[in-house]
């Protein structure tokens, strides 16, 4: 049997399921999901194993028009992540918005890897619908295949999957096996802190959170994680504090119930809330958080 290894990138517009996408894929969750639109801030690898192959995804920033400092990092990791790979996954959904696609994948035009066009959220849309947009991005797009999913229940994954192990070269894995992903437990643990805001606190104030996990240590069966969340607006810290301090009890009871199912061991977790005024616009404070591409 031949062996097929390669990358494969997700894009799409924020908010069309791609990080759900990956985690399903993997039976793992590695990259945060939320209703929001832009919560991936950065690139994601998320690497799968089978004894025929080993396909790593790239998970991407939603594609938007950047507006500072942060926005425009990531439009760019969305472009850098278009760099060498094998095949590139194009998700919509019928969503208010999926004119935008058409603008979004005419920049893919010369691209030289086949695109699927993959449409997500088949279960909360009618057939009718889904093959509107079809038809609509395939007028004006030549796609490899045309799949439709859900990310939420499963469906097609395994047809998807089969599709893109056909077109993969052969090649040895790039990746041990074993490894699922690039990114460090801390890092993910960090991710997981945020993705809780962003689930609960509302309106502008979660696009101006900032999690830096200052301490991640193994004590015995404990793991002590103290981090430090960041708001844009000193108004934003009491909203993020809460009456009483109920909010922030809140984000760590649900972020501490994620991170023990995530690190498989019980997690005592020290949150602290700093105000950095504007942080999204200074390169200083951009670059010290990885935000800065080496180009820029
Ligand atoms: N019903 C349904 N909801 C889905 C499906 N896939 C994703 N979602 C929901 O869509 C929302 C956005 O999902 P994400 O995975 O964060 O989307 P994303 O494309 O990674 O978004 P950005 O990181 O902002 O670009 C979440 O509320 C998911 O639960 C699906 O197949 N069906
Ligand atoms: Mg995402």
């Amino acid at each position: 049997m031949t062996y097929k290894a390669g990358f494969v990138t997700f894009w799409g517009r924020p908010n069309t399921g791609k990080s759900t996408l990956l985690n399903r894929i993997l039976g793992q969750k590695i990259s945060i999901v939320t209703n929001k639109p832009q919560t991936t801030r950065r690139m994601v690898k998320g690497i799968l194993s089978r004894p025929d192959g080993q396909i790593v995804f790239i998970d991407t920033p939603g594609l938007h028009q950047p507006i500072d400092g942060l926005s425009t990092f990531m439009a760019k990791q969305a472009q850098e992540a278009l760099q060498g790979v094998d095949a590139l996954l194009y998700l919509t959904t019928p969503e208010k918005g999926f004119h935008d696609d058409l603008f979004y994948l005419d920049t893919l035009q010369s691209l030289p890897c086949p695109v699927f066009l993959v449409v997500n959220k088949r279960d909360l849309f009618s057939a009718e619908v889904i093959h509107t947009v079809i038809n609509t991005l395939s007028a004006s797009f030549s796609f490899q295949e045309t799949m439709v999913i859900s990310s939420l229940t499963g469906e097609g994954l395994e047809s998807l999957l089969s599709a893109i192990m056909f077109i993969l070269p052969e090649n040895p894995p790039y990746y041990d096996p074993e490894i699922l992903t690039d990114i460090y437990e801390r890092d993910i643990a960090g991710e997981i802190i945020r993705e809780k805001i962003w689930d609960l606190v509302r309106q502008e104030v979660p696009y101006g959170v900032e999690v830096r996990v200052e301490e991640f240590k193994e004590r015995g069966e404990v793991i002590y994680i103290q981090a430090i969340i960041y708001v844009e607006r000193e108004s934003h810290k009491g909203i993020l504090i809460g009456d009483k301090g109920k909010m922030i009890k809140k984000i760590g009871q649900e972020a501490r119930k994620d991170l023990q199912l995530f690190l498989g061991k019980k997690v005592y977790l020290d949150l602290w809330v700093k105000t950095l005024i504007n942080w999204r616009k200074k390169s200083e404070v951009l670059k010290r958080w990885g935000y800065q591409s080496p180009s820029s």
